[in-house]
């Protein structure tokens, strides 16, 4: 078991801390001064083998819950409505208490508290949507000390703010936090099992998190049947992202709170908990020091491959004429400003785009009603006299939504894919006005992702659970009817069952249009984050050189060669540690 005082040994660990700790002084030569606080966190970490274990997930999916259950009471704050807002760190302490870190140049605030209420009402104040929106306090991240035995291992757990909600700035706070994460528990929940949303960024963990567990929370929802199909049918989908077929815990993280806070261990076993428990024991000591290595040596190659573009940028720079240069900041300025603009028109798009696809999703819902309403109304009237009412809903309201799912939830894929596709062209072609201006300006080539690759729609129909409303209320007949000639009586019946129908089917659409609604939304919503960000990776790497080599270029023009040669210098040392990194 590694933790802070039991080093990692062994030649890869050592290689790679050298390598990390020659890129941090090359890093700092070049005035990267932030890329070299990465690297010297990444050394520290490797040697006290600190893995970061994240628990991701879309919004709503129990990530808080399930920490609490592991913690053994309710420290993190959870909800029904969107709410971590803050990456939160959980790490080992004989005592209980958080540090708050801020963006700016604030000094932490450190809060102890006596219990788990207490803490969790400190928290409350710095991570919650509902009480830091939007982040105003400017938290950077927050940590918790806590002495659950489940810390003490050497993973430090963190809570992650959920994708995919109304607050686009929650899923931004995760996407950025990918780079830090080492291994992760992505948490789904039975309630369906995944989105096409939760596919999406499920590909993006898989680039940049070596180790992933795959939790199906929320199984309190469903008897053993339907926990037995959940599982299958995620691990299916899952087969289909990952390539093989993927362990999954089924737990209910609620269950689990309640079992540990009453020391009730058969409650937190039938939970699933108890499993989960396990499969982290066994990866601390299985699995962590080999994750831990191929994480930071992955997360040091790809801090050489930003050095790296940024020592060919600066030499493009540092051999340009003051003047040259003030110039063609000029125009690249403005080709960015040009960018923005576009950026907000395509938001607009976007957005125009799908308000349009919703009101379709309205329209396409209302009419499947009215034939919902058309269709079991003829099963009903025509059903045999040996059959109740109830039994031919059983068979025909199942039967019914299934097909009208399928076709709905086709007929808006199609429409997203097809409005999408015309947003990724026009991504692209922004993403490639920048870089061209890049290159007209300072002969640099910036490596950008093309928008098709990272906004690949999943094709697969969604999975979505439906227990059908077939429970049906029809009055029964009053007095009077009772009384009434048989025609008239059947009418009243036939009125009275029609009603009742009709409030079945109301039921099931609204179920079918929410389900539907979501992922619209979701799959808008990644969209639109993903294009924001690709862009400012592309604007802020040429702009973090542009305003340094300004600085820099007032006073020293003439030293351009002497610069020029030691470039070649970090670029030379660059590839050496490439090349250890490589090898280790
Ligand atoms: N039935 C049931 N509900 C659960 C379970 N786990 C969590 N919930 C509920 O789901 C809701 C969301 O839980 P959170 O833990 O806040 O979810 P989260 O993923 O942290 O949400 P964000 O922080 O907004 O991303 C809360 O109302 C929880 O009580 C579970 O196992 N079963
Ligand atoms: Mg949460």
């Amino acid at each position: 078991m590694a933790n802070e005082d039991a080093p990692l040994a062994g030649p890869d660990a050592r290689a790679i801390a050298a390598s990390l700790s020659d890129l941090a002084s090359v890093l700092r030569g070049l005035g990267l001064a932030c890329l070299a606080q990465r690297a010297d966190e990444l050394a520290s970490r490797l040697c006290a083998g600190r893995v970061h274990l994240a628990v991701l997930g879309q919004f709503k999916r129990g990530k808080s819950t399930l920490l609490n259950a592991l913690l053994g009471e309710a420290v993190l704050p959870s909800s029904v409505v969107p709410l971590t807002a803050v990456p939160t760190f959980l790490k080992p302490a004989p005592s209980r208490r958080i540090e708050v870190a801020f963006a700016d140049d604030r000094s932490p605030e450190i809060i102890d508290a006596a219990d788990a209420a207490e803490l969790r009402s400190c928290l409350d104040q710095f991570v919650t949507e509902e009480r830091n929106p939007r982040n105003a306090l400017n938290v950077e991240r927050v940590t918790v000390y806590h002495p659950a035995p489940v810390l003490a291992s050497g993973a430090v757990l963190i809570d992650t703010p959920g994708i995919g909600s109304t607050f686009r700035h929650n899923t931004e706070a995760t996407l950025n936090f990918l780079p830090q994460c080492d291994a992760a528990l992505f948490v789904v929940s039975a309630d369906p099992p995944i989105t096409e949303a939760e596919a999406a960024f499920l590909g993006q963990v898989m680039e940049r998190v070596p180790r992933i567990f795959f939790v199906l929370n929320k199984v309190d929802y469903l008897d053993e049947r339907e926990r037995d199909e959940a599982v299958a049918f995620l691990r299916g989908a899952l087969e289909r992202e990952l390539g093989t077929a993927p362990e999954i815990i089924a737990l209910s993280a609620r269950r689990g709170l309640t079992a540990r806070e009453s020391g009730d261990a058969r409650g937190w076993e039938a939970s699933g908990c108890g499993e989960l428990e396990r499969a982290l024991e066994r990866f601390v000591a299985e699995e962590l020091d080999t994750v831990l290595r191929v994480a930071v040596r992955d997360k040091a190659r790809r801090l050489c491959e930003e050095a790296a573009s940024h020592v060919a940028l600066k030499r493009s720079l540092a051999l340009m004429p003051l003047e040259e240069l003030r110039a063609r900041s000029v125009l690249f300025r403005s080709a960015v400003e040009e960018a923005v603009r576009q950026r907000e028109i395509a938001h607009d798009l976007i957005a125009g785009d799908k308000k349009r696809l919703l009101a379709r999703l309205e329209a396409e819902a209302a009419a499947t009603r009215a034939q919902a309403v058309d269709a079991l109304s003829r099963a009903v009237d025509g059903r045999p006299a040996s059959e109740t009412l109830e039994e031919v809903l059983d068979r025909e309201v199942p039967a019914f939504f299934e097909r009208a799912l399928g076709s709905l939830a086709a007929l808006m894929e199609d429409l997203v894919a097809n409005s999408l596709a015309e947003h990724e062209a026009r991504a692209d072609d922004l993403v490639a006005r920048v870089r061209g201006a890049a290159a007209d300006a300072f002969g640099v080539e910036l490596a950008a992702p093309r928008a098709s690759e990272v906004f690949e729609m999943r094709r697969e129909p969604y999975w979505i659970q439906h227990p059908w409303q077939v429970a049906l209320h029809v009055p029964p007949a009053s007095p009077a009817e009772r009384v009434l000639p048989a025609a008239w009586a059947d009418r009243k019946r036939r009125a009275r069952e029609r009603t009742a129908i009709e409030r079945v089917v109301t039921g099931n659409v609204e179920n079918l249009r929410w389900a539907v609604l979501q992922n619209v939304n979701d799959a808008f919503l990644v969209f639109d984050a993903r294009l924001d960000r690709m862009l400012a990776e592309v604007v802020e790497s040429i702009e973090h050189a542009l305003a340094e080599a300004e600085s820099s270029a007032a006073l020293a023009r003439d030293t351009a060669e002497a610069a020029s040669s030691s470039l070649d210098r970090f670029e030379r040392e660059l590839a050496v540690i490439a090349e250890t990194l490589s090898a280790s």
